[in-house]
């Protein structure tokens, strides 16, 4: 059975949103963060930075959300939730994701990181204005590449509606305003998923 090493509402969220959509078998190993627990011993062999997600599925370890996901997709190939390797498709649903974790994730990340992540002594204030700006102008970018569709892929849902609309769900979460009521309605469409509902009653049982 695959093993998560997770955290409820953190970017591993990304990695049970995915495995509920495929209806897999998984235990969920809850690691710690708030208590250290990713930098043990045990755990940093597992993640070199002691982050989550991770996975390990039969000996293969796995880092990075969207990698994981992406994985997923490919060995559980008859869900249809990520292209096929080699394909157009899978070009533009690779640009999709390397879009949203360097344009959209980041401005937004840094914002996470200078108000309640970094300890401090470590946040710089003067960083959230220009952080703001930068998340609102990927959102435009967004919108537009969203225009007149239902799915990030366009008529499917694939596996980077998860990514997208969870970044977009964080950034409701820190009280960072999207600018935009169709990316608003985008996020609430797709988190209106069954399965983000088993999303959310795994999570709440981990506390
Ligand atoms: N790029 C990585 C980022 C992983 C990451 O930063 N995870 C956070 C939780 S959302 C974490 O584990 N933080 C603990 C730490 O920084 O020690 C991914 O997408 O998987």
């Amino acid at each position: 059975m695959i093993k998560l090493y997770g955290f409820p509402r953190s970017r591993s969220t990304r990695v049970v949103w995915m495995l509920e959509e495929l209806g897999v078998d998984y235990e969920f190993n809850k690691i710690e963060l708030l208590e250290g627990a990713g930098q043990s011993e045990e755990y940093l062999k597992i993640h070199a930075d002691g982050k989550v997600p991770a996975i390990n599925d039969d000996g293969f370890v796995l880092t990075e959300s969207a990698a994981i996901v992406t994985y997923l997709g490919d060995k559980f190939s008859d869900s249809k939730l990520v292209p096929e390797a080699g394909t157009q498709a899978r070009a533009k649903y690779d640009e999709w994701c390397f879009f949203v974790l360097t344009e959209l994730e980041q401005p937004l990340w840094t914002v996470g990181k200078h108000t309640f992540v970094f300890p401090e002594e470590k946040r710089v204030p003067e960083i959230l204005d220009v952080a703001h700006w930068e998340f609102l102008k990927a959102c435009k970018v967004l919108e537009k590449n969203l225009a007149g569709k239902e799915f990030a892929m366009g008529g499917a849902f694939s596996a980077v509606d998860i990514l997208v609309a969870h970044t977009l769900r964080w950034a409701n979460a820190f009280g960072v305003p999207s600018g935009s009521k169709a990316l608003d309605a985008y996020r609430d469409r797709i988190s209106a998923r069954p399965s983000f509902d088993k999303v959310t009653s795994r999570e709440t049982a981990l506390g």
